[in-house]
């Protein structure tokens, strides 16, 4: 009986050791070293979000930029510049809107309070993305845990890597595959525009001399399209005006983002572009004869899948103490 009990915690000694050396992610990673941390993040998000719910859409936002540069490794969150000088990727064009970086910080100090030096800044920005979402009454999506902090910072890659909303199908099919995402997780993962909203700048060549002729881009409903320049970006050097993107219900988690790509009321040539192919169209189409519930499946897969993107594990990179700058 002590033998084979013995031999059994030798055994699972193995075993963990030879999944440690595979360092991926796990749930609840931090259930020994700091039990509280998933329940921390989830307090301070319901008790915060419900006063702040158009945050939610920035933060979903935050933990794609983060994971779409040198994985997902809170990369985005160093200080604008490092101490050598360089730009880091808060620097670059695609993060100039981004928003909820008190937020991290604030879950963060409360994370370190319980157990200093224990979780990371990329899982709190995964945690915190999906527990806001679900606060607003989104779909849920599995969390595993045990990503590390990546110590470079650099705004050239996230223009590199971030698509930009001017992206065609192609270009979009080959930015997801860098990352290991297929033309689905591309379509299930766009679905999160069905939530907040985008600056003029994002799109505002489509409604002005989208060819050089002062034309619209002939992708964009025409009626859609006069709304926007009437009532919105009402010149083509708007930097400030915010719309919705998914007009009507730019807070609830729906299915009208897909439905509005059908009608060419997508905001973005990269929208758009999903329907420019059969296979992301077949998609569209099949996500909308589906029920809210399909598409929330889904989607959590994608999700799942998105936050494991090049994570760093095991002993790689570091646990920050403060998100904004690597340990010195
Ligand atoms: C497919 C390629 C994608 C492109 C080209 C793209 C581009 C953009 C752009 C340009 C904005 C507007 C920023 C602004 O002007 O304020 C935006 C907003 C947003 N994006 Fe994406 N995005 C993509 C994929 C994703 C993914 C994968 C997610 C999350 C899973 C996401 C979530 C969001 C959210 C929630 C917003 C609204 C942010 C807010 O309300 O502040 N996007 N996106
Ligand atoms: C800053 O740039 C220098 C020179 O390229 C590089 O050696 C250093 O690692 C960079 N620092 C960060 C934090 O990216
Ligand atoms: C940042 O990334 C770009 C593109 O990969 C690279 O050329 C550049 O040297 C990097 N900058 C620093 C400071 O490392
Ligand atoms: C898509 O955009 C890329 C980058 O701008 C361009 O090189 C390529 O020709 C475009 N593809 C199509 C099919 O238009
Ligand atoms: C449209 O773009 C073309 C080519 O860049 C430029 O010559 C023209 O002045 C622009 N027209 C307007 C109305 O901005
Ligand atoms: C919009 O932003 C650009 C670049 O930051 C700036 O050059 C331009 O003057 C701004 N336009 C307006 C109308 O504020
Ligand atoms: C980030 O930069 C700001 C402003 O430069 C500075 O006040 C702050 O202390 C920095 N944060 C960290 C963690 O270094
Ligand atoms: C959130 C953030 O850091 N935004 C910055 C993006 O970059 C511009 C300048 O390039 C800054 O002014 C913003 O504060």
């Amino acid at each position: 009986m002590r033998a084979s009990f013995n031999l059994g915690i030798v055994l699972f000694s193995v075993l963990a050791f030879l999944g440690s050396s595979h360092a991926d992610l796990v749930m609840n990673f931090y259930a020994k070293s700091c039990p509280k941390a998933e329940e921390i993040v989830l307090d301070f998000v319901k008790q915060h979000i419900p006063n702040a719910p158009s945050l939610a859409a920035p933060l979903i936002r935050m933990h794609f930029h983060d994971c779409f540069v040198r994985g997902c490794d809170a990369s985005v969150l160093l200080n604008f510049t490092t101490a050598s000088g360089n730009q880091t990727e808060k620097a670059a064009i695609p993060n100039l809107t981004l928003r909820g970086f008190d937020f991290i910080d604030r879950v963060k100090s409360l994370v370190e309070a319980e157990c200093p030096g224990i979780v990371s800044c990329a899982d709190i920005i995964a945690l915190v993305a999906r527990d806001s979402i679900v606060t607003t009454g989104g779909p849920s999506w599995r969390v595993p845990t045990g990503r590390r902090d990546g110590l470079i910072s650099n705004a050239t890659e996230a223009l590199n890597n971030i698509p930009a909303p001017t992206s065609n199908f192609s270009t979009l099919q080959t930015d997801f595959a860098n990352k290991g995402l297929d033309l689905k997780d591309l379509v299930l993962l766009s679905g999160a525009h069905t939530i907040g909203i985008a600056h003029c700048p994002a799109f505002s060549n489509r409604l002005y001399n989208f060819t050089g002729v002062g034309d619209e881009d002939p992708a964009l409903d025409s009626e859609y399209a006069a709304n926007l320049k009437a009532r919105k970006c009402t010149t083509a050097g708007d930097n400030t005006t915010i719309v919705e993107m998914d007009p009507g219900s730019f807070r609830t988690f729906d299915l009208s983002y897909y439905k509005l790509l059908l009608e060419r009321r997508g905001l973005f040539q990269s929208d758009a572009a999903l329907t420019t192919s059969s296979t992301t169209k077949a998609y569209v189409t099949q996500l909308l004869e589906g029920t809210l519930q399909d598409f929330y499946a889904e989607f959590a897969l994608a999700m799942e899948k998105m936050g494991r993107v090049e994570v760093k594990t095991g002993s790689v990179g570091e646990i920050r103490k403060h998100c904004a700058a690597v340990n010195s």
